[in-house]
């Protein structure tokens, strides 16, 4: 784990802005072309519709053969062959080919993480919280918190959330003890003078959540994640006590148990879900690597880009609110060529069987082919439109929920450059399917800014009883090959199962989360190339070499039969 304190960002949040501005979005009812891949099943659901597949709960029972890394292998006893008898056909067994992997193991159902309170077709997330029915007692100590709950957890950091105390005076801190003897505290008045930092402290008070522990952060201020954080395995009880403003401290919380991810490989929780599937497809394969399944899925949406041109069948050429507003204090307008083919800039060049988006400093004489938001600074003060580039989104064309979803790709090395793959809502959802999730399957800046061979993977959520947006720690990983990834094509993937995400680069394990607050609601794809923005630098215009170039492979998406056009808002 390295620290990622030297992130400067406003926001690396597409979902912030994107939640709002898709918010008013009707759904339409999309007229597919017959052929168009993935749309077996175009089933378009008006948001607040009860989500498909909660007519049946499906409770799930650990089944007793459910085989473990515990079993001990005993030699098969060797017994000779019987020649075929004639006119019997032979039975030929065959072994699965897992080239040169060695073969599966299934780890360990994680019975700690069952089940999770919730999760239910009145309350899809388990994340509405109670109303705190206790009244405050004059003079006294706030109202016990409530409802302390698991939402995310992963290898070092693991999200949770309670209900709000009541407090005769004020609530001013909240005190979350951990079961060895380490207390945080989340207070009212908490302050840090970097932004990013600031703007998580006030979430966490907002949300009443907590991070243990956001690497991203803190990691070496307010809750000094670098030596207090969780490590993988660790196993933690946690309580949480509300404090008021003459330091009387309520009563403590439920208590919840948080057992941290292995590094890889971690035992896949055993949820109560409505959508898990009676297969338990997750609990039952090694998911190291995309080999150990990939027969299970079959191709729901594929463009290897071997036309020479963007297919419209599959892809917006502008984001899901348009190309008229640019988020994230970006510095890129995306050509909208499907809007306006005859603009003069196409950033979408395709050949043998590879899409480059490249993007260039926006000539002079194009100033007057770009939309009115150009000619307004950003929130940086930047210009918004310093360069052209292009975003590809498959909104409306194709969606899904649960699957796998890979690109093969090679990410750009320049400076400022942000090349990003990721699956956005197409609704964000109401009422108690608020959500409005994305899973950033890479993002890569060109700048290197750690000095390594970093790549980003983050997940996004919207906090059903606020309406704000959460997000895990970014969590970066580093090439183990010591090579920058954008050196050359890798693939990135995201296994997405019913509370389960993890994260693939090369076909290999890298990341896993899993948890309520896992998307249920359906996604599109999304992939472009940045040039500037709250997170990424400013390319150098005058001294940097043009057009800057990300180049894309393929991409795909997959599912399991269970799961094809499952889940809200297909
Ligand atoms: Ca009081
Ligand atoms: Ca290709």
């Amino acid at each position: 784990m390295k620290p990622l304190v030297r992130l400067s960002a406003v926001s690396l949040v597409v979902a912030s802005l994107g939640a709002c501005s898709s918010g008013s979005d009707t759904p339409q009812t999309v007229v597919l072309p017959n052929d168009a891949p993935g749309t077996q099943n175009p089933v378009i659901n008006m948001p607040g519709a009860v989500p498909p597949g909660t007519q049946t709960p499906v409770v799930n029972v650990p089944e007793t053969d459910t085989p473990t890394t515990e079993v001990p292998v005993t030699e098969p006893a060797v017994t000779p062959t019987p020649d075929p008898v004639e006119g019997e056909e032979e039975v030929v067994v065959t072994t699965p080919d897992y080239g040169d992997l060695p073969d599966p193991v299934i780890p360990a159902v994680d019975l700690l993480a069952a089940p999770v309170p919730g999760p239910s077709a009145s309350d899809p997330f388990g994340s509405l919280l109670e109303v705190e029915a206790d009244e405050a007692v004059a003079g006294g100590p706030p109202t016990q918190p409530k409802n302390l709950r698991i939402d995310l957890v992963s290898n070092d950091w693991a999200e949770f959330s309670w209900a709000a105390s009541k407090d005769d005076g004020e609530v001013v801190a909240y005190r979350i003890s951990r079961s060895d003897g380490h207390v945080y505290v989340v207070g009212r008045d908490q302050t840090d003078p970097s932004s990013s930092t600031q703007a998580e402290i006030n979430k966490f008070w907002n949300t009443t959540s907590f991070i243990d522990c956001n690497y991203t952060r803190f990691f070496d201020k307010v809750h000094d994640c670098g030596v207090n954080g969780p490590k993988a395995g660790d196993i933690f009880s946690y309580e949480v006590a509300a404090v008021d403003n003459e330091g009387k401290v309520s009563a403590p919380s439920n208590s919840i148990t948080i057992n941290y991810h292995a590094l890889k490989g971690a035992a896949v929780p055993l949820y109560e879900d409505f959508y898990l599937d009676e297969s338990r497809f997750a609990q039952n394969h090694d998911l190291t690597n995309t080999a150990y399944f990939m027969d299970k899925f079959e191709v729901v949406f594929e463009d290897d880009f071997n036309g020479d041109s963007i297919d419209n069948r599959r892809w917006n050429t502008s984001l899901l609110w348009g190309d008229a507003t640019i988020i994230n204090a970006e510095q890129q307008y995306f050509v909208n060529t499907q809007k306006d083919p005859a603009v003069d800039y196409n950033p979408f060049k395709i050949a043998n069987s590879i899409l480059t988006i490249e993007a260039i400093p926006t000539p002079a004489d194009m100033q007057s082919q770009l939309p009115e938001v150009c000619a307004q600074p950003n929130a940086l003060g930047k210009d918004q439109c310093a360069f052209l580039s292009g975003a590809l989104s498959s909104h409306d064309k194709f969606n899904m929920t649960y699957g796998y979803v890979e690109g093969r790709m090679k990410t750009s090395n320049t400076a400022g450059a942000l090349s990003s793959f990721y699956l956005y809502h197409r609704y964000p959802g109401e009422g108690v399917n608020l959500h409005g999730p994305e899973i950033d399957i890479v993002e890569y800046l060109g700048e290197n800014p750690f000095g390594d061979e970093d790549a980003f993977q983050t997940y996004h959520f919207t906090d059903v009883n606020t309406g704000e947006l959460r997000s895990a720690p970014t969590m970066n990983f580093e090439n183990p090959e010591g090579e920058l990834y954008s050196d050359k094509f890798h693939t990135y993937g995201v296994l997405w199962e019913p509370q389960l995400v993890i994260w693939y680069i090369d076909g290999v394990e890298v990341k896993r989360l899993s948890g309520p607050q896992v998307a249920r609601q359906g996604m599109n794809i999304v992939t472009y190339l940045v040039t500037g923005s709250g997170w990424a630098p400013t390319p150098d215009i005058e001294g940097g070499v043009f057009p800057i170039q990300y180049e894309i492979d393929y991409i795909r998406a997959y599912q399991r039969s269970a799961y094809n056009g499952n889940g809200i808002y297909p």
